[in-house]
């Protein structure tokens, strides 16, 4: 699809983007999404020339073990090189909703271990404001209802996303109805909600640069 001849060419931007940095002790961060799994699938061409990988999910993991890339227990190491991951959407300031995939709390914690974080997306996930994609937020199952109602105080609309635990073991609750124009400010606010692991605002951290594929090619961007 022409969506997926996009993916596949911001995959290939953060290939190239990547490699003149790559050295043998080198351990690279990676995401979750379709998006990472074509960037994943290019890595094979590089694994002699890194060391190992950090996965963001056990979905990332498997499918970098199967490219015979060493996965790594992201408390085996001290800093990664690089995160690599898609978006659900971002702003010009490079302030990202994730989560689509429910992978947002460990994709926040690989990216926070990481020296630089590169966003891949493809157009359709460029927006002036933030808030049309719902905005994940993982909640320890006993305080689903009590987060809800927190969250509908700060202006959105809850929804349980049914028969989904993280890997984590946690619920996610998709938040409808924000227009974020303070990202930063609502990524403390809901993070200051009891009950709340994480959400998928990447505001406080932003992308370093976003890979955004286009009709008229992948285009630089940073903030
Ligand atoms: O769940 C996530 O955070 C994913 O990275 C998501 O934001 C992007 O998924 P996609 O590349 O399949 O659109």
């Amino acid at each position: 699809s022409p969506q997926d001849q996009l993916k596949h060419a911001v995959a290939r931007a953060a290939i190239e983007y990547i490699k003149p940095k790559l050295t043998p002790d080198a351990v690279l961060g990676i995401g979750t999404g379709s998006t990472a799994n074509f960037f994943i699938d290019m890595l094979g061409e590089l694994k002699y020339d890194f060391a190992a990988a950090v996965a963001s999910s056990d979905a990332s993991a498997q499918r970098l073990q199967t490219l015979g890339i060493e996965v790594l227990d992201c408390n085996a190491v001290s800093e990664l090189l690089v995160y690599v991951d898609g978006a659900d959407e971002s702003n010009p300031n490079l302030h990202l909703i994730k989560g689509g995939g429910a992978a947002l709390t460990r994709e926040k914690i690989v990216c926070a271990v990481a020296r630089e974080f590169v966003c891949i997306a493809d157009e359709s996930k460029w927006v002036d404001i933030l808030g049309r994609f719902p905005l994940p937020v993982e909640v320890i199952p006993m305080a689903r209802s009590f987060v809800a109602r927190e969250l509908v105080k700060l202006g959105g609309a809850p929804v349980y996303r049914e028969g989904v635990i993280t890997d984590n073991g946690n619920v996610i609750l998709d938040v409808h109805n924000l227009q974020i124009l303070n990202p930063v400010e609502l990524e403390t606010k809901i993070n200051q909600i009891t009950g709340v692991v994480a959400n998928g605002l990447f505001a406080i951290k932003p992308a370093d640069v976003l890979l955004l594929g286009t009709k008229e090619g992948v285009k630089v961007i940073r903030p």
